[in-house]
């Protein structure tokens, strides 16, 4: 009965559709010349545009791809990067914590350092090249130049005979691709646990040519990385014999990068899911 009812209604339908649009085509209410609607596309994030751009610069230069994990242990994420238990460094990076013991959300790429070189370097023998680009959280005071959660893109390099001038020569070249030909670096002594030196690496600032303006707080530089020579220890850690093998690491954030190329003022938009924000990239 049921079947019959709809077969019944389905064929009336139809019939009606087909009336409907022969009716209209002949009194020419359908006008097939109009233009189509367009259709709504989505775009890419903002960050996203970043992080292909830094992907793409360090892959010209013969760096792959390394993702390590977003959930980390305490071992990774410090005491393998030189940052015993109760060690007062690990206060640089306020730290989310699960229920479970020990497992953490990491707090920086860096501890995809270890990974990298325990999955890549075949117990200390191969050499190695590789960025890591990944989210990571900080149980942090969220303020417009920081969010509890962020992009950074490690990077690291291990061979048998890489110095600190491989690492200067290496970062102002992707200063160059990333921020134009002509783009100045500095280089600051600075502090991490896990290289030795280290240093924090500045660009003339590409809002202003380094004349000085309201993004570089008239000082003519804007930070976009720490970096150093990976510590003997973090070698070690990695399965390397640090008298036979040294490596360079640097760690930036896509988001501050973002934000100093479009003048955006609160990293806060980022991840707000405001349409406005978004269509405007
Ligand atoms: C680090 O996290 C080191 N692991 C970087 C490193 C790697 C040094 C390898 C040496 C060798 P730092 O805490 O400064 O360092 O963070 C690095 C970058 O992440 C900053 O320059 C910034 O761009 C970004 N960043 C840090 N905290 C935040 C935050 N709360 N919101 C947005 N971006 C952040």
């Amino acid at each position: 009965m049921k079947e019959a009812l709809t077969t019944a209604y389905e064929a009336r339908e139809t019939l009606i559709q087909e009336q409907e649009l022969a009716r209209s085509l002949e009194e020419g209410a359908l006008d097939v010349t109009l233009p189509g609607r367009p259709r709504e596309a989505g775009g890419l994030h903002p960050s996203t545009r970043t992080l292909r751009q830094i992907q793409a610069i360090w892959a010209e230069m013969g760096f792959q791809v390394f993702r390590s994990r977003d959930v980390e242990d305490d071992y990774t994420n410090f005491t393998a990067l030189n940052m015993p238990p109760h060690h007062p460094a690990r206060d640089m990076w306020d730290t989310f914590y699960t229920t479970q013991e020990n497992v953490i959300l990491r707090t920086h790429t860096s501890p995809g350092q270890i990974r990298a070189m325990h999955a890549l370097g075949a117990k200390g023998t191969r050499p190695i090249r590789v960025i890591l680009p990944g989210m990571c959280y900080r149980y942090e005071q969220i303020t417009a130049r920081s969010e509890i959660q962020f992009h950074q893109v490690e990077g690291l390099a291990v061979g048998r005979t890489i110095t600190m001038t491989d690492l200067k020569g290496t970062i102002a070249d992707f200063a160059r691709r990333m921020y134009g030909e002509r783009a100045r670096v500095r280089f600051r002594a600075s502090h991490f646990p896990f290289t030795e030196p280290s240093m924090e690496v500045d660009v003339e600032c590409f809002i202003c040519g380094g004349e000085g303006c309201r993004v570089c707080k008239y000082s003519g530089w804007v930070e976009i990385m720490g970096c150093g020579m990976v510590h003997p220890v973090v070698l070690e850690n990695g399965g390397y014999d640090p008298t036979q093998w040294s490596g360079f690491a640097f760690g930036m954030g896509p988001e501050r990068i973002t934000m100093l190329k479009h003048g955006i003022n609160d990293i806060r938009y980022f991840w707000s899911g405001d349409l406005r924000f978004l269509e405007q990239f």
